[in-house]
């Protein structure tokens, strides 16, 4: 297998670019050129496309031919890669060819960073697993699958909107399908480090506290776990089932901040395995209706993405595409991005930590989600937790949002509590919360009823006065009855507007329109009792095929501050003029 160096934590795998040499593994990229067949009837399972068979005769009936089918960019959807297929929903037969020399000894997995939305994958014509939900990694183990030699790994990826899907059936974004983040082959030693996590304690600037999990046949074994820069080393044992936990002193950490995002090299080293990352280490915690980063008082200068952005058409595909998307934030004073609504890629965390912005990261429960559901339930809790063991040991994430905008209900109550418990059990350190709605009433006064909001450490809502409720004019006339004892975040507020149109404030679509939203929400917004951040709807125009107005939509949702071609609309300087003053309010505190 063709060496490629890697420097991991299990879980997280980032370009060729970005990964440094451990002597234990070792990761072929399996990106690149993929042939595809469209199966809009769903023909390939009974027909076998996953054989993968070429034409050896003339006499041969063969209804498919991977070899002389075309080529789709992995990673990468589907939809902005062939015109035909921009509303195209079903299912996607993907064929690799690749060369492996698999050793004894040795274990091999394939990973994928995320498929959308059901993964049914094969090596060399055998079920190796399927995966379900569009937007977290997994991965197959394949060592008694791979050969010696050329092999091929067929992937039929399906985006069916289904009704028992997380999200539903109904939601405000394109639906792309397909591989959209990158694919690996991992060598790994037969007993093998699965997972890592270190932090500080809940609320303890002085201690360290994690846990390590080994998989194989050698599960007690010792471990060192070092932080050079920090003149820190530890050992500790595994028990016998391959874990051990672990809480240590630590002093000299510069602790990571936005303004200062301090990283430090941390391995973890068995006998038979190590894994390095580049790890921040902060706390997070409220304390009333303050919310305290490293024990200090913060105000989260937010927006909302969502994994689309004017450079590319489509998901964005390598790194330096996400990194767009974070500058632009930057660039408008933020400190916050609330990462709507769905896992985004890996390297949105990792580019996070280093680039010092802190993140609200959410699972796609969305609307209105089958809440009797058991399958959808076991499948959110299944998404939420591979979310939290891929981004555990990122500094940038703060909170975990288990959903957006549902409706209050009993079985909704439970499902949601279900995952509120679930992030809180996975991982104390962090703050739990969740975008709710609220309503106005006809006082105009907006109000809060949600029992959710007990399992929440944030209370946060999304409100679209002078959008959905009213016109601009009359925004300062609205106000709020917020009754909780927690910090408070707006999640959501906005309205469209198409870049380059430009009349008077009183007409819908105009950029005058959006600017005077921005401008009387942000005056009615900062009267909120215990408001801790904002982060308003959203930075970039992107696709939604509910968007259909022909004049200013053609299936754009237009509420972003800059365009799909990246013009700057009028309340994008409106609210970075908001946020420079407080930034600076914040410096001279
Ligand atoms: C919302 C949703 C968001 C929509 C937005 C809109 O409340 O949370 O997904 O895109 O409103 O534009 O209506």
């Amino acid at each position: 297998m063709r060496k490629i160096a890697c420097c991991i934590l299990v879980f997280f795998f980032f370009s060729k670019k970005v990964i440094a040499q451990t002597a234990e593994r070792s990761i072929l990229s399996l990106d690149g050129r993929w042939h595809y067949i469209v199966d809009p009837y769903n023909t390939g399972d009974r027909a076998r496309f996953y054989l993968d068979k070429q034409q050896n005769s003339k006499t041969q009936l063969l209804e498919y031919d991977f070899e002389k089918s075309p080529t789709l960019s992995v990673p990468g959807d589907w939809n902005s890669q062939d015109d035909k297929l921009l509303f195209y929903e079903g299912p996607v037969w993907y064929e690799k060819k690749f060369e492996a020399a698999p050793k004894e000894g040795k274990k091999y997995f394939v990973q994928f960073e995320a498929v959308n939305y059901k993964a049914d994958v094969y090596v060399n014509g055998a079920p190796v697993g399927s995966h379900t939900g569009g937007f977290t990694p997994f991965e197959f183990e394949v060592t008694g699958f791979l050969v010696n030699g050329s092999n091929s790994i067929v992937v039929k990826a399906d985006n069916t909107r289904k009704k028992e899907n997380v999200p539903t059936e109904d939601f405000d974004w394109w639906n792309y399908g397909g591989i959209t983040r990158n694919v690996m082959l991992e060598e790994r030693p037969a007993t093998f480090i699965s997972d890592f996590n270190i932090q500080l304690s809940k609320g303890d600037l002085n201690s360290a506290t994690g846990s390590i999990q080994l998989t194989g046949n050698r599960l007690q074994q010792e471990i060192t776990i070092q932080i050079l820069e920090a003149n820190l080393q530890v050992k500790i044992k595994t028990d016998s089932s391959g874990k051990a936990s672990f809480i240590f002193p630590v002093k000299n950490i510069t602790y990571w901040t936005p303004e200062n995002p301090q990283l430090y090299t941390v391995t973890a080293s068995a006998d038979s395995d190590a894994i390095r990352d580049r790890i921040g280490f902060r706390t997070i915690q409220t304390e009333g209706q303050n919310m305290l980063l490293n024990g200090k008082s913060i105000f989260l200068r937010g927006v909302c993405l969502h994994e689309e952005n004017p450079s590319i058409p489509g998901r964005p595909r390598n790194i330096d595409e996400y990194r767009l998307l974070l500058l632009k934030a930057k660039e408008m004073h933020c400190n916050f991005v609330r990462l709507a609504h769905y896992p985004h890629s890996a390297y949105v965390s990792k580019l996070a930590d280093e680039m010092g912005l802190l993140l609200w990261e959410e699972v796609p429960v969305y609307w209105s989600i089958n809440w009797e559901n058991q399958s959808a339930f076991e499948n959110a809790k299944q998404q939420l937790t591979e979310l939290i063991r891929r981004d555990h040991n990122r500094a940038s994430v703060i909170i975990w949002s288990v959903g957006n905008e549902t409706s209050t209900n009993d079985a909704r109550e439970k499902f949601m509590e279900g995952l509120a418990d679930l992030a809180r059990h996975r991982d104390s350190t962090r703050l739990i919360s969740a975008a709710l709605l609220g309503h106005f009433d006809s006082a105009k006064v907006f109000h809060l009823n949600d029992p959710l909001s007990n399992k929440l450490d944030v209370v946060s809502f999304n409100e679209y006065a002078g959008w959905y409720f009213s016109s601009p004019d009359s925004i300062s006339t609205y106000t709020f009855n917020i009754t909780t004892s927690k910090p408070v975040i707006v999640t959501e507020f906005g309205g469209d507007a198409l870049a380059g149109f430009h009349t008077d404030s009183a007409t819908r679509f105009s950029e005058e329109f959006q600017e005077k939203i921005y401008k009387e929400q942000l005056g009615i917004i900062s009267n909120i009792d215990g408001l801790r951040g904002i982060a308003p709807w959203i930075l970039f125009d992107f696709r939604s095929p509910k968007r259909i107005n022909p004049t200013y939509q053609q299936y754009w949702n237009r509420k972003g501050l800059i365009s799909e071609t990246g013009q700057k609309k009028k309340a994008y300087y409106v609210l970075k003029g908001f946020y420079e003053i407080i930034e600076k309010k914040y410096k001279s505190n």
